[in-house]
C-alpha cells in the first residue's frame, strides 16, 4: 500500500488496485463458476440457458445466483495477508471478515442507464463518522464498460446526512448522462469497477454503491467480502 493509495482512499473512499492478485489465484474461481453455471442450466458458451432466470428482476437476478453458487472458502483464497492488512491500515483498525459472496450477473439484454439503480450503504444509517469497514471486490474475469460492474460513488463516504444521500440520488438519476455532481461542496462521480481478472477494488463502506445493468454478451464475474472495523 503506497501513501499515494491510502491518501486516494481517504479523498474518494475507493480505490482501484489493478493485478492485486495473480491470475492464477482467480482463475480456480472463474472455472468454478462457469462449471456450476453450466451444470446449473444457466448459462453456457456465450448464451443464457435459464428461461426461468431471464424472467427474473435485473437486480433480484445476482442474489437468486449468489444462493445457487458458492465457493468454499472465498475470502480465504481471494483475500491474502497482504491484502487483509492494507485493508487494515486503510481502516486504522483490525478487521472482522463476513463471509464472502460471488456477484454473477447474466446479460440483461436491455440498455445501460443510471435510472432505476439500487444505491446503498450495507451499514446501519447512523454512523457515518469513522470507517466502519472496508469491502473487497474481485474481479474474476474481464469487466467492461456498461459489462454489470458494480457502481461506487466516489466521494459519498464525505455526505453528512441522509437528505444529502437522497439529494444526489435524485440529481444523478435525472440527469443520467453526469457521471459527476457537487453536492454541497462535495465532489461525487461514478466509478465502474471494471478491469481484468486479478484486480481489486477496495472501498470505504460509507460509499454509496449499487449494482448496475449489464448491457454486454458477457456474464459478469466478481466477488466481494465485507470485513468491518472490531
Ligand atoms: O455488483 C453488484 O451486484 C452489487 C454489489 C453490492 O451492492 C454489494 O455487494 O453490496
Amino acid at each position: 500500500m503506497t501513501t499515494e493509495q491510502e491518501k486516494a482512499f481517504r479523498e474518494k473512499g475507493c480505490i482501484y488496485i489493478p493485478g492485486a492478485l495473480e491470475k492464477n489465484v482467480v482463475q480456480p474461481v472463474k472455472d468454478h463458476v462457469l462449471k456450476e453455471l453450466k451444470g446449473l442450466n444457466i448459462w453456457s458458451t456465450g448464451r443464457v440457458l435459464s428461461q426461468k432466470l431471464k424472467g427474473v428482476p435485473v437486480f433480484q437476478q445476482t442474489g437468486k445466483l449468489g444462493q445457487l453458487i458458492s465457493y468454499p472458502g472465498l475470502n480465504e483464497k481471494l483475500v491474502s495477508q497482504e491484502l487483509y492488512s492494507d485493508m487494515c491500515i486503510l481502516a486504522g483498525a483490525s478487521l472482522q471478515a463476513q463471509t464472502g459472496q460471488l456477484l454473477i450477473s447474466l446479460p440483461h439484454q436491455i440498455a445501460w442507464t443510471l435510472e432505476g439503480l439500487n444505491w446503498h450503504r450495507d451499514i446501519s444509517k447512523s454512523p457515518l463518522r469513522g470507517i466502519p469497514g472496508v469491502q473487497v471486490f474481485v474481479l474474476l474475469d474481464t469487466v467492461a464498460v456498461n459489462g454489470g460492474a458494480t457502481l461506487a460513488l466516489v466521494g459519498s463516504h464525505k455526505l453528512k446526512n441522509q437528505s444529502q444521500t437522497k439529494e444526489v440520488i435524485s440529481v444523478l438519476t435525472s440527469h443520467s448522462a453526469n457521471h459527476s455532481v457537487n453536492i454541497g461542496g462535495i465532489e461525487l462521480s461514478i466509478m465502474e469497477m471494471l478491469g481484468r481478472p486479478g484486480d481489486v477494488y477496495l472501498m470505504d463502506m460509507r460509499v454509496l454503491h449499487t449494482p448496475s445493468i449489464n448491457a454486454t454478451r458477457n456474464v459478469r464475474l466478481m466477488a466481494t467480502a465485507r470485513y468491518f472495523a472490531e
